[in-house]
């Protein structure tokens, strides 16, 4: 591990670098698409140049949840191994990052080019039998076959440093990256026998038709995990570096291990709960999936449980009272702390909205309403992105150099403040709307002045206001950002905690990986064998491309 002294090689911060400004540029564009979105779907401006609602809302979908955050989760991972293993990469892992780099990002320019010429308005989930441009896919492939590099160069790491340090454990932000990354390559495989088996050969035409539900069986295979992609590297920070921030230590190694590899195993048997209103999957695999759903909340408890016994122990030992005196010795104008406990806080009330679209009954109510698009922007949109907000005010100093300022500090404070405001209009009046029946993914429509749905509007425009509290929040960031890159010039620590020190030991079962993977494949195998063979079995005419 590197010593606080020492400074990143400047070929790895380079790396890092390259990721996370890439990431930010993505989230400026895509920020420009949600503003423009959110004031058509209320009516208050039409598009000029025929640019089209659902063009933008799958500009906006593909350059936040899928652009922003695999490039921000890679510079991410690769600089906490960087600090974690070694000091610096080995140059063959650092080539798979660039190679990574470069894939992900010829991919992202064909697709972002794509969508603005209007070839490929499918929504960034890109469901069948909807067809874009064949390049489209193959964008989509370039992308995860890129992201696939650096997993692959973070495992190559981790394992020369285990041959390296016989019998040691691991350090917690290592382990922690490649739970990451091996839920993320064995996830991804579902989505990319989607696009190179069904949406590739039915785009160019070499076939006629395409089986609709296995495919979207196959994305939520990969779906549901995609979305644990974007929480573990939140949680790493909660873990890991919150702790350090607050001048505390992490309650307990063992119990963050033990969560992390239950998230490995739970997140990716559990995609049906995306299709529990579908027709064709029997409702016993959807049973047998919502219980395993279930299951995956669990590591989320104990995650809670984990934050609430480092702050409080921190507190007690700065002499805080009563059951909620340690809140008040949390460093409140340190945005490093700021912003993600801003994320940990939504999270409570986004996850309890989770547990309520898992619940069969429920999802019948919320599923394709807005209610499901206000929860992603709880979870993904705030806990996830003000959690990376709040990395970056370190990350980028330590890989540049420079230091935080106190202007900064302040600075950073308000643009959390913003985003707090502008989601609670926006997400807020979305669960609300959803609840009436707003459907999601739908453009501005009077829906013939009926008058059922005249009650929608006034939310459709709060989600409007919010939405614009918000682009000035993503202007903020930017803002941020740049002066990140200005700041002075010196030493800011690359924040890991440590560990309690009257923790057990940690049971070394929890690094072996074969016993979890192969654990793993039997739950996928118990969960979609046999949906996916009815869905072979019985796959209906087919659909036509459009
Ligand atoms: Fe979800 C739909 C179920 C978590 C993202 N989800 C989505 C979609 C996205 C998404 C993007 O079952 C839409 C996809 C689409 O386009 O169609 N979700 C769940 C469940 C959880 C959950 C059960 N979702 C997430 C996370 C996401 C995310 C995390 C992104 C990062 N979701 C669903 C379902 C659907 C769905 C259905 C389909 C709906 C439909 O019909 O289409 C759970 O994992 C949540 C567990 C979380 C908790 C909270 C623990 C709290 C913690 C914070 C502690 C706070 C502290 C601070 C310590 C149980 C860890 C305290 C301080 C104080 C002062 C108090
Ligand atoms: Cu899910």
């Amino acid at each position: 591990m590197l010593n606080n002294e020492q400074a990143f090689d400047r070929r790895d911060s380079a790396l890092v670098l390259a990721h996370i400004l890439f990431a930010f540029l993505a989230m400026l564009l895509g920020g420009v698409a949600g503003l423009l979105q959110s004031l058509v779907r209320s009516g208050t401006i039409t598009l000029p140049y025929e640019i089209g609602y659902y063009q933008l809302l799958t500009a906006h979908g593909v350059l936040m949840a899928l652009i922003f955050t695999t490039y921000f989760i890679i510079g991410f991972l690769y600089s906490g191994v960087v600090k974690t293993l070694g000091g610096h990469l080995l140059p063959i892992v650092r080539s798979l990052g660039w190679l990574g780099y470069a894939l992900m990002t010829l991919g992202t320019v064909i697709a972002t080019i794509l969508i603005l010429l209007n070839k490929a308005t499918v929504l960034y989930t890109f469901y069948a039998p909807m067809m874009a441009s064949p390049w489209f896919y193959v964008s989509l492939v370039l992308i995860v076959v890129g992201s696939w590099m650096s997993g692959f160069g973070i495992i190559i790491q981790y394992r020369y440093w285990k041959r390296t340090h016989q019998g040691k454990l691991s350090p917690l932000f290592a382990f922690m990256s490649v739970v990451t990354m091996l839920m993320w390559l064995v996830a991804t495989l579902g989505v990319a026998i989607e696009v190179i088996f069904q949406l590739i050969p039915l785009s160019f035409g070499w076939v006629e038709t395409i089986n609709v539900t296995l495919s979207r069986t196959l994305f939520w295979y990969f779906g549901h995990p995609l979305v644990y992609f974007w929480l573990l590297p939140a949680y790493m920070c909660w873990y890991v570096v919150i702790p350090r921030i607050i001048g505390g230590k992490l309650f307990s190694d063992a119990l963050a291990r033990l969560a992390f590899i239950m998230l490995l195993l739970f997140s990716i048997p559990v995609g049906l709960h995306h299709q529990l209103m579908e027709p064709g999957i029997s409702p016993v695999w959807k049973f047998v999936q919502v219980v395993l759903t279930f299951m995956v909340v669990i590591p989320s408890l104990m995650t809670a449980f984990s934050l609430f016994a480092t702050f409080e122990l921190h507190g007690r030992t700065l002499g805080a009272k009563g059951l909620f005196g340690w809140l008040k010795k949390l460093p409140w104008k340190d945005v490093r702390f700021f912003a993600p406990f801003m994320g940990m806080l939504i999270f409570i009330p986004a996850g309890a909205g989770g547990i309520i679209n898992a619940s069969d009954q429920m999802n019948a109510v919320v599923h394709n309403t807005l209610w499901v698009t206000g929860h992603f922007h709880l979870t993904v949109a705030t806990s996830v992105a003000l959690t990376f907000f709040g990395i970056t005010y370190w990350l980028l100093p330590a890989m540049t150099g420079r230091v935080l300022t106190p202007l900064l500090h302040k600075l950073g404070i308000a643009q959390t403040i913003t985003w707090l405001v502008g989601m609670f209009f926006m997400s807020g009046a979305m669960h609300l709307v959803g609840l009436f029946g707003s459907p999601r993914r739908t453009s501005y429509t009077t829906y013939q002045d009926h008058p059922d749905t005249l009650l929608w509007m006034p939310y459709h425009v709060v989600m409007a206001i919010g939405g614009t509290i918000l682009f000035i929040g993503v202007l903020m960031m930017i803002g941020n950002v740049v002066l990140l890159l200005k700041a002075p010039k010196g030493y800011t620590e690359y924040p890991i905690a440590e560990v309690i020190d009257s923790a057990e030991p940690t049971p070394a079962i929890l690094e072996r990986w074969g016993v979890w993977t192969a654990v793993l494949v039997v739950l996928i195998l118990i969960a979609y064998t046999a949906p996916v063979m009815e869905l072979l079995n019985n796959p209906g005419t087919g659909a036509k491309g459009m």
